[in-house]
Parts: structure tokens; sequence; C-alpha cells
């Protein structure tokens, strides 16, 4: 079986591989991927280090070329790297293909981006001098990203800390190391210069740490779980490194009375459900009002009876299967905490067998749960979803807002006013009138509030923010 190894200072390393295994058949190794030791992060955060001056100067008509190279190749392969990455992470054939062009359309993005570096200029409010404020590259960037967007994420940080003129050290999720890998490999055939771009795969503990106790990351952006953001933070602050996190969510979806109920049930199934409801702008509170309650579950366990979990990789399935055995358990220990909390079991909540051996569990809906159990307040990061059922809309924005994280809401309404309150007064960074709280455009941007981001915003134009410092020069005429 071929190893696919690290990228370091331009060349290909490393020997001992570690199986990538299929969550939709665990009888199935998609390939075998080298891990690197923290003296090889050590290694490529040097090489990273030597290749910024020239990086980080190198003309903005090189920097679109090889962007937008790895734009095309992305899509013209995106059936193939669609299949690889559901063949690892599990979600659907469909939205992996749809993630990968997601992809592609990111680096074409900050291929144009690159052409649209400017400045201002203006005067000094002393005669005779002008003052320039420039954006420069910030230095070496570590890049670390989780499983549950395996081509995505890594496009949206590597693509603008690229474009900006920084240098990279990227750690993808080891569950996932295929789609990286790939996206690395194209941008190195792309004519990236040696050192630019630094693949490190490996464990969170070894690859991870030897990331946060560098002092020669000027930054880190990284995208997972709370627990390894606060991490990630802690070891920033000791070297005075600029980061940015983004972490969880318990993302609220409102239906009122008024809503139109074929649009509520469409947004909440899917965003509840769909990639296996792994995604941080998943919706797992569904808060109700008391006049479509009723209506709005026998429609909502309507349509998840017609939802088909099988093999990620097969015509017809709507969920995939859960990620791996750890997620899993987490998933059906939750199941279990909100049947003792006292929430009502109405559809779902059991792991189910299919041909191939993998992770696979039914979509999970509680009801008559309140906003103070374990299930509306931590992260579940599965297909499990609650309705909390509310009087009214004051009420619902309350217990919408009523929660540790801010990443986003949603609200099913016809109501103009409502609606336009909700947007105002969400305490969530994304906010979605009668759309899915998941699902998000590439072109603006993206994060949040509360305990589920830090820093400044990723994507879209916002992204200049996390990856450039800003210089101010005053020149006396
Ligand atoms: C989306 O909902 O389209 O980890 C993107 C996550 C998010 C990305 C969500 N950072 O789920």
């Amino acid at each position: 079986m071929t190893l696919h190894q690290n990228l370091i200072a331009g060349e290909w390393v490393g020997s001992n591989g570690v199986e990538n295994i299929n969550p939709s058949n665990t009888n199935e190794v998609i390939g075998l991927y080298a891990t690197a030791s923290a003296d090889d992060v050590r290694t490529a955060i040097a090489a990273a280090k030597q290749a910024f001056p020239a990086w980080s100067r190198s003309g903005i008509l090189e920097r679109h070329a090889i962007l937008k190279k790895t734009s095309d190749e992305i899509m013209a392969r995106k059936e193939e790297l669609g299949r690889l990455l559901a063949r690892e992470e599990g979600k659907t054939l469909p939205e992996a293909i749809g993630e990968t062009i997601r992809a592609g359309q990111i680096f074409d993005f900050f291929a144009g981006e690159a052409l649209r570096l400017a400045g201002e200029v203006l005067p000094s409010v002393r005669p005779n001098i002008g003052v320039e404020i420039t954006r420069e590259a910030v230095g070496v960037v570590g890049i670390i990203t989780p499983w549950n967007f395996p081509i995505a994420i890594p496009a949206w940080k590597i693509a603008p800390a690229l474009c900006y003129g920084n240098t990279v050290v990227f750690k993808p999720a080891e569950l996932v190391p295929g789609c990286a890998h790939a996206i690395v490999d194209i941008l190195h055939r792309a004519g990236l210069p040696k050192g630019v771009l630094n693949l490190v795969m490996g464990k969170g503990s070894v690859v991870g740490q030897a990331m946060l106790d560098s002092a020669d990351l000027a930054a880190i952006t990284f995208t997972g779980s709370t627990g390894t953001g606060k991490r990630v933070a802690a070891a920033s602050i000791e070297h005075n490194r600029k980061f940015q996190l983004e972490m969880g969510g318990k993302n609220p979806m409102i239906v009122l009375d008024d809503a139109d109920l074929t649009v509520a049930v469409e947004a909440a199934a899917n965003s509840g459900f769909f990639s296996t409801g792994q995604r941080c702008t998943a919706s797992s509170r569904l808060i109700v009002t008391e006049g479509i309650h009723d209506k709005f579950v026998a429609a909502l366990t309507e349509k998840l009876k017609t939802l088909v979990v099988d093999d990620a990789l097969k015509a017809g399935t709507h969920i995939g299967p859960v990620v791996d055995e750890r997620q899993l358990a987490t998933d059906t220990d939750y199941i279990d905490i909100g049947k003792k909390e006292g929430a009502k079991l109405a559809f779902g909540g059991d792991t189910i067998t299919r041909e191939n051996p993998g992770f696979y569990l039914q979509p999970t809906l509680f009801t008559e749960a309140t906003n103070q159990m374990r299930i509306s307040r931590e992260e579940i990061f599965g297909p499990v979803a609650s309705v909390i059922r509310v009087k009214d809309y004051e009420e619902a924005l309350a217990v919408a807002n009523d929660t540790p994280f801010g990443l986003s809401a949603g609200i099913a309404t016809t109501s103009l006013k409502h609606a336009t309150h909700f947007k105002r007064n969400s305490e969530a960074g994304m906010v979605m009138v009668n759309l899915p709280t998941a699902g998000v455009d590439f072109h603006v941007p993206f994060g949040g509030r509360k305990a589920s981001s830090f820093g400044s915003r990723e994507q879209g134009k916002y992204a200049a923010e996390f990856f450039t410092t800003v210089k101010t020069a005053y020149t006396l005429a």
C-alpha cells in the first residue's frame, strides 16, 4: 500500500505510516500516512522561517498563479477528491463533492485577492508629512484543522495564509490525512517554492504540541474542540503570538407559530442531521413556540423517517456514518444522558448495522427538553437534536441566547418584525433567517462569539485581518 509522506522543506519524507480507515466500512484501509515527530515539526518550522523573506516579497502574479492553478486542479478532480473525502470522513458523496468544490472556490477567491492587495495613503496631521498604511505578512503561520471538513477548512486557512505572503506549517486532524495530503500535493506541484508550505501529519500530542511550543510560529489558526483551543490560546500568549480559534457551537434554531412549516422542517433536518450532525454550525436546539410545536415535531419526525443512513458512497444515502468509534461513544453517551435527564426520545437513539461494519447511528430527536439539560448546553457533535418548547418569540430569543456558545443561530418565521429583531438581538456571529444554521458561503466572514470563537473572522476579505499585520509609515515630503 502506498505510503503518503509529509512535505518538509520541499521534500516528501517519512517512513512510518498509520492506516486511514473508512468509517463506512472499517475493513477498508484508504492508505498509509506518515506521522511526523517533534523533530520533523521543528525542521518544518525552520524551513518555513527560511522561506519567509522571499515568499513574503514574492510577486502578486506568482501567488495568484499558484492559487489559481490549485483551484483549477481541485475543480477538475472534484469527483475523485470528493470520493476520498467521503471515504475518510464519512459524509455523503454529494456533500463531499460539494465541499471539494467549496475548497476550489476558496483558492479561486484568494487567487483574486492576491491581485487586490491595497493600502491607504493619507496626510499626516503635521504639515508636509505623508502617511502610508500597508498590510504585511505575519510570518510562519501554524494551521491546525479538524476532521469534519477535511478539505474546506484547510483551504480556507491555507489559501489566505499564502495569498498574503505567509509561510505555513499545516497539521491536519489525524483522522483525515487523505484530503490534506492531496491539497498539499496540488499546491506543491503548482509551483510553491521549497519550505513555503509544509505538511506535518500525526498526533495532536506530538505534532500539535511541538507547534505550540515553538517560538518561531508567528501565528496559529485553529479549528477544533474548546479544550484544545484553550491550550492553543495559553501557549500562544506565552510566545506573544497571534492566534485565531474556531471551536464549538450549540446553535439554536427558533421556529415561530407563523413559520412556513416546510421551510422550518427542511432547515431543521438539514442543520440538525446532515453531515451526520458533525458541524460546529449544526442546530442542536430547536426552540419551538406552542402554537406550532406539535405540528412541527410530527412533520420533522416524518422527515427523519425518510432519511437513509448508510455507506457514504452509496447513492441515496442521506446520512453517512459517525466518524469513528470514539465519537460514536460520545453520541450514544449523550443519548443516555438525555433520557436520564427526562427528555423524551421522539425518534432514533440507536446504533444500526449495515452491509459493511461502520459507525452507523440513527438521527435522534428529543422533545420536551429544557435548556438547562446537558444535552442542551454541551456540544454533542452528532446527529442528535432536541426540541425545547417555549411560549412566544420573547422566550425563544432568551433561550436561544442562553448558552455559553455563539457561532450561528437561525429563525424560521414569516414575520419581518421578528426576523429583523432576531438578526439584531441574537448573540451569535452568524444569523440565518429561514435557512439552516449550517452551510455557509466562502466569500463572507465566518465566525462566532462567546466560547465559540476567538480572534478575527475567517474567510472573504475579512481573512486579511488575521493573516496580515498593519504597518504605518510616515515620510517627510
Ligand atoms: C458550514 O456549516 O458550512 O467545523 C461550515 C465546522 C465549521 C464549518 C462549518 N468550522 O463545522
